[in-house]
């Protein structure tokens, strides 16, 4: 029977990996729908994908994989009410010549035509090179385009998007562009249940991870140990990338809120401050935990530790549908600054969390069933050489909240009894 069906799978998989998506196409097909209803008949969106890099490996982008579930480089997405096809994918023609960009070395690839219209659900899969003709016929119709424009880093060669963008804007200045995050952030913003229990599996990823390296800490140890601890426990749970730079700082290290060398060997008596997030399927974890290095908290350190726990813990009981971001602050915030420890409190206690680590959404915004939200109060004393953050993944639900992080340890005692069963 197992033989049986290991044969299926067997013969199934070639014909899986060229072309299909996470989801089925309609998953990506109704999200797509959806952007269409919100633009009118002057108006587009352009989505461009990730570039490939040579001796990089490839992730696409969140936007473009949010609206296709399409892993491959240097795509195009033109949706447009207006336009005869309302919804055109381009892509590069088949490279099939020698090099290292060819379909030889990289692997084959979706092409122009109908199996990529079957394959992918999107209803027009044109060549690239027909893109420029495709909205030069469309462009004295438009007034404004909603553009998905990452920025390279400052100073940094252009990234192809920025290229793009600037080539549509001297070409067509009548029409205005517009980020389409404005379009695509209430989109975002709420998650399905598809979405929701990939973020879970990520949380429990990060969680398991967390517990192995936090049991065999011990001073002595470079913070990199305990990163590469961190990101082992991640791969080899199937997640494919840390969803941000992982975060270990030791002792004075504590204190700078994104610390991220790692390069420092740990001190007996000094605390270890973990801030990391297993990617898995492009949604992110993202969970805090702060230790004793020699698996006991001194009295200082304990009583910072319960502050910033007993903040947390207040913030998370706010968590409801109609609260806001702010008012999730303002219950961590009392809390810290009651027992008085306010002005080492700098930073905010929340942020969406989802395809991007710090997802889209406002702090103003009233939080609804299906938004994922980060509760990550911290005191940060550098006179003491003393940072502690703890830092939890919260759905919203219909009555109130749900800690999908919970079973990672965090109080004092948990986190001394797992140092403890370590050594
Ligand atoms: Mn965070």
């Amino acid at each position: 029977m197992i033989a049986a069906l290991l044969r299926i799978l067997l013969i199934l998989l070639p014909l899986t990996t060229a072309t299909a998506l996470a989801r089925d196409t309609d998953y990506y097909k109704q999200r797509r729908d959806r952007l269409l209803s919100m633009l009118d008949r002057r108006e587009a969106a352009l989505i461009p994908g990730a570039w490939e890099k040579e001796l990089e490996t490839f992730r696409q982008s969140n936007n473009f994989y949010y609206f296709t579930g399409i892993e491959q480089p240097n795509l195009l997405l033109l949706i447009a009410p207006a336009a005869r096809s309302r919804e055109v994918l381009f892509l590069p023609a088949h490279n099939l010549e020698d090099g290292s960009m060819s379909e030889a070395w990289t692997g084959s690839k979706l092409g122009p035509g109908s199996a990529t219209e079957q394959a992918t659900g999107i209803a027009k899969a044109a060549e690239k090179g027909t893109f420029e003709t495709a909205f030069a016929a469309l462009a004295g119709e438009l007034d404004r385009l909603y553009f998905d424009c990452v920025p390279a880093g400052i100073g940094g060669p252009k990234s192809g998007a920025q290229v793009l963008l600037e080539t549509i804007h001297g070409r067509y200045p009548h029409i205005r562009i517009l980020p389409l995050s404005r379009l695509t952030d209430s989109l975002r913003i709420l998650k399905d249940s598809v979405e929701i229990a990939t973020i879970a599996r990520a949380v429990d990823i990060t969680g398991q991870a967390l517990v192995e390296a936090i049991g065999a800490v011990e001073a002595g140890m470079f913070e990199y140990e305990v990163e590469a601890m961190i990101e082992y426990g991640f791969s080899r749970r199937g997640s494919q990338r840390p969803g941000f730079p992982s975060i270990a700082g030791s002792g004075p290290n504590t204190v700078t809120l994104h610390y991220n060398e790692n390069r420092r060997r740990m001190e007996p008596g000094e605390l270890l401050l973990m801030d990391v997030g297993a990617e898995l399927d492009y949604y992110t974890a993202d969970i805090t935990r702060t230790v004793p290095v020699d698996g006991r908290f001194t009295d200082r350190q304990r009583q910072v530790y319960e502050t910033v726990l007993a903040a947390q813990q207040a913030a998370i009981e706010v968590v409801k549908p109609g609260v806001t971001l702010r008012e999730v602050h303002a219950a961590a915030s009392a809390v810290i600054a009651d027992a008085g420890f306010g002005k080492y409190f700098i930073h905010y206690t929340s942020h969406y969390l989802g395809m991007d680590v710090h997802d889209a959404g406002s702090r103003d915004e009233k939080l609804r069933p299906g938004m994922v939200i980060t509760v990550e109060p911290g005191i940060y004393i550098p006179e003491e050489t003393l940072g502690v953050r703890i830092e939890d993944d919260v759905l919203v639900t219909e009555n109130g909240s749900r800690v999908l992080s919970r079973d990672v340890p965090g109080t004092v005692g948990e986190i001394e009894k797992l140092m403890r069963s370590g050594r």
